[in-house]
């Protein structure tokens, strides 16, 4: 039974041919503004193929997006945030992106491809695995674990610990999207915000920056809902892919989203080789799938295998020997829900995590880092509960 038979039927004969009529031109309209919508979708992956196969390999994926052109202008009563073409993202943009998104917003294709046009190109402005963050005496860096798609948790990081950028430098150590309800605003937002503060806002890949994640634990069917455009989905891939694996802090603190690699003599060098950008996914390489997935043992030594399925299981020996092979001193993952929203797994090993749940009562945490006067810094744990 069709959309029309049913309801028809359902009015038990009454006024019928009146509104089978209007049904009928409610359900042809529908009809026409999706085929319409396929249309323009399709003549757009069109245009992004042609100028693919026509541009260097090696340039940056957005390239091939022209947003002047490719996209109907924004309509007369849209009250959203605007970024024209190239014009940088600034602190306006910012807030105004905060707000929409905070009243469920979904952002104009023309000005979501213009953030991500400017998030591949400052990405692609320091190609590497293994970013080095140096901070300045009175500077704090807030280390944020998964956020998962829960937007209003975000938010109310900022408000608890700091507008970003402005007052205070993050550190977001992957797995942003997926899971939640609002994968698209957290990546977006936090993508707009690395734009602005390049130095103050730092992100790691997590294992859900990835295709095989997004396709099977909510992100491609976020996408997809809200803009039914394949190659954005595809293009989210890429930037994700120019996403650093590690983020080494004053040379003494190792923040990956996983934890360490079972490769014999694991260290510092072996993250700074690693791939980077051209779609790699964490499979692809040994390493950066350890990196992304492993995760340590409470109790017990050594390497085990890790039952879910990517990474290794590794030992509070294993840790031991990593720090003291690298001069470190201590290494700070994500990864694990854990109750506490901070906790320190095992000797030099810490997990932070910040995708609260009240109905499981898990804390979201956050994982501050201070720098001090001798070579170590000081670790400050601070957690919160879900927000309504
Ligand atoms: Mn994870």
């Amino acid at each position: 039974m069709n959309l029309v038979t049913g309801l028809a039927s359902s009015l038990q004969g009454k006024y019928l041919p009146d509104c089978r009529k209007t049904l009928a031109a409610v359900q042809d309209k529908f009809c026409a503004e999706r085929c319409k919508k396929s249309l323009e979708t399709i003549t757009f992956q069109n245009k992004v193929a042609l100028r693919r196969s026509l541009k260097n390999e090696d340039g940056p994926l957005g390239d091939c997006v022209n947003t002047s052109i490719d996209f109907k202008d924004l309509q007369t009563d849209y009250s959203g945030p605007r970024l024209p073409e190239n014009k940088k993202i600034d602190d306006q943009f910012i807030q105004d992106l905060r707000n929409f998104y905070s009243y469920g917003g979904i952002l104009p294709p023309q000005v979501l491809y213009r953030v991500l046009q400017q998030t591949e190109h400052c990405l692609r402005s320091t190609p590497t695995s293994l970013v080095e963050v140096d901070l300045d005496e009175d500077t704090s860096l807030h280390v944020c674990g998964d956020i998962h798609g829960q937007f209003k948790d975000l938010l109310n990081i900022f408000f608890l610990k700091g507008e970003p950028g402005k007052e205070s430098s993050y550190l977001f150590n992957g797995d942003i999207v997926d899971r939640g309800p609002a994968s698209i605003p957290c990546i977006v937002l936090i993508f707009a915000l690395k734009c602005l503060y390049p130095y103050k806002i730092f992100i790691n890949r997590g294992n859900h920056e990835a295709t095989g994640m997004n396709l099977k634990d909510g992100f491609y069917a976020e996408v997809m809902e809200a803009y039914n455009d394949t190659f954005l989905f595809t293009y989210l891939q890429e930037i994700f892919s120019w996403l650093p694996s590690s983020t080494l802090v004053k040379k003494k603190i190792l923040i990956v989203h996983g934890g360490l690699s079972s490769v014999k003599d694991f260290n510092l060098d072996d993250i700074r080789k690693l791939p980077i950008g051209r779609s790699i996914q964490p499979e692809d390489n040994d390493i950066l799938c350890d990196i992304l997935w492993s995760d340590p043992m409470v109790i017990g030594k050594g390497l085990e295998e890790n039952r879910r399925g990517g990474g290794t299981m590794f030992g509070s020996d294993v840790t031991a020997k990593f720090l003291n092979r690298n001069n470190l001193q201590c290494l700070i993952r994500s990864h694990t829900e854990i109750l506490e929203g901070c906790i320190c797994i095992h000797a030099g090993c810490y997990t932070v995590f910040s995708a609260p749940n009240k109905s499981k009562n898990v804390l979201g945490g956050v994982l501050t880092l201070h720098p001090t006067d001798s070579d170590q810094l000081r670790l400050e744990g601070f957690v919160f509960q879900q927000t309504n």
